[in-house]
């Protein structure tokens, strides 16, 4: 007798297991898909659906840097591809528009699907026509898209792929602040900077040797007025897709400790307090992290020349209260010169990609020259660091002299000075600068923090250089 009872008990529970993993589909709605940095919001619901998804394949002409232009095949307009964001047990009926100006068809391959080639043959779509396949995404997790259209590596090169995320049927842990991130590199016929529409080049692509690694599809994607953003004390979570197509990333933020990784995407692997984290080619992760201190932290592949010379480098601003216990910030600096004080050289000079035409070019490259070779003395704000690195605003001794100010920058300046009334007695190494990054940099600066408003020409500066390094 207690057997049967407990024969039957267990049956009620096989049943009841079934009857969840076939929950029914309830409703249907239209996907929201944003382009990066943004994510569709949370989803709420405590059921499945139908998801409908239209996503339209479109080759288009942009930016890849400055002065530089590349065709990027794009699913929904840019790279990255729209992110959709589904839940578990959800059925989506999806809608590969190819838009009638396209050269080639393209298809879709979904990591996220169970089924061959992840849609790709049901979804191939000659230019003009909209293909249509349904799939229910069984697994939750992180999972990246591409075109799967011959050659492969070619239309995932040109920028086609996405991410979808399947959120587990009870949802993410709630978080402030959520982002899309997706790296990826560019294979152009020039070298890195050199302008123009570029165009593809299977030979870089084949030898994995490629002159952009990106984050969201060019440089500077995410950096300046386009960085994304949080508050002290919000936790912050970042989706972050490699779309490759060769190469993985090291995916670290600078000041930073990611307090959970989701390893490789998926949802049942959490790791914590974690510096750095590998993303596979056709891959993802998820991190989150808590941001404790202002200041701008910087988004980086960790195989670093990437980093500073290829272009995968972001950045994420967060504002609010100090706080000292967490980060002092500088406390003392004091000239250490064990080599007896001899200028060193910093920033190797590059010629500039692109020439300034008029003020506003050269203040727009000063400033980036400036957040590359002057910022971590000087300071974002130009107020330099009391006692150790003079304010380059409003600064009296920069306004009374260009020439001098020039001569500081082409080899240095040690001994004493006094800026504002206050001295500094330091050493600022020689920058290694082309005479238009000198140019552009001293124009930013004339230009901004309350100065006098110079303008410095590449003219002036090759002359000055002529009397200083004979
Ligand atoms: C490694 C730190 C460092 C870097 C990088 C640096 N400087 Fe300086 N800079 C100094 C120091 C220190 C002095 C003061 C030198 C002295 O005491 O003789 C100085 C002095 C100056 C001065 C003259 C004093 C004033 O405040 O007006 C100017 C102008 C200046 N720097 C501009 C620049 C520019 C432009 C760049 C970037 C291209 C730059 N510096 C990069 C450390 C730096
Ligand atoms: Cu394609």
């Amino acid at each position: 007798m207690k057997i049967m009872v407990t024969a039957l008990a267990l049956a009620g529970v096989m049943l009841s297991a079934d009857a969840f993993a076939k929950e029914s589909i309830k409703g249907v709605e239209e996907a929201v898909l944003t382009d990066a940095p943004n994510v569709p919001p949370p989803i709420k619901r405590q059921n499945s659906t139908k998801v409908i998804v239209h996503l339209e394949t479109k080759e288009v002409i942009k930016k890849m840097a400055d002065g530089v232009d590349y065709t990027f095949w794009t699913f929904g307009g840019s790279v990255p591809g729209k992110f959709i964001r589904v839940r578990e047990g959800d059925e989506v009926e999806f809608h590969l528009q190819n838009h009638p100006s396209s050269k080639m068809p393209h298809n879709i391959d979904l990591h996220a699907v169970t089924g061959p080639g992840g849609g790709a043959a049901a979804s191939m779509t000659a230019p003009g026509h909209t293909s249509t396949f349904t799939f229910k995404v069984i697994n939750p997790g992180l999972y990246v898209y591409h075109c799967a259209t011959a050659p492969v590596g070619m239309h995932i090169a040109n920028g086609m792929y996405g991410l979808i995320l399947v959120e587990p049927k009870n949802g993410l842990p709630k978080v402030d602040r959520e982002y899309y991130v997706m790296q990826s590199e560019f294979y152009t016929k020039g070298k890195y900077g050199a302008t123009g529409l570029q165009p593809f080049s299977m030979e870089k692509a084949i030898k994995e040797q490629p002159d952009y690694v990106v984050f969201n599809g060019s440089v500077g994607a995410m950096t300046g007025d386009k960085a994304i953003a949080a508050n002290v004390g919000e936790t912050v979570r970042l989706y972050v897709g490699n779309g490759g197509p060769n190469l993985v990333s090291s995916f670290h933020v600078i000041g930073e400790i990611f307090d959970k990784v989701y390893v490789e995407g998926g949802t049942k692997l959490i790791n914590e307090n974690v510096q750095s984290t590998l993303v596979p080619a056709g891959g993802s992760t998820i991190v989150d992290f808590k941001v404790e201190v202002p200041g701008t932290l910087i988004i980086v592949d960790h195989s670093i020349f990437r980093t500073f010379n290829k272009g995968s480098l972001g950045m994420l601003k967060v504002e609010g209260p100090e706080n000292k216990t967490i980060y002092s910030g500088k406390t003392h600096d004091e000239v250490y010169l064990p080599e007896g004080g001899t200028i060193q050289t910093l920033n190797e000079g590059a010629p500039p990609l692109v020439l300034a035409k008029n003020k506003a070019d050269q203040m727009k490259f000063g400033k980036r020259v400036y957040e590359n070779a002057c910022m971590a003395c000087h300071q974002s704000g130009g107020e330099g660091i009391a006692g150790s690195f003079p304010p380059v605003a409003k600064s009296d001794f920069l306004n009374a002299d260009k020439n001098r100010v020039i001569k500081t920058v082409l080899v240095g300046l040690t001994g004493q000075i006094t800026v504002n009334g206050k001295t500094y007695d330091s050493v600022m190494p020689a920058q290694q600068l082309s005479d238009e990054d000198v140019a552009n940099v001293l124009t930013y600066v004339y230009g901004s923090f309350g100065n006098s408003d110079k303008v410095v020409t590449p003219s002036e500066v090759k002359s000055i250089r002529a009397k200083v390094t004979k």
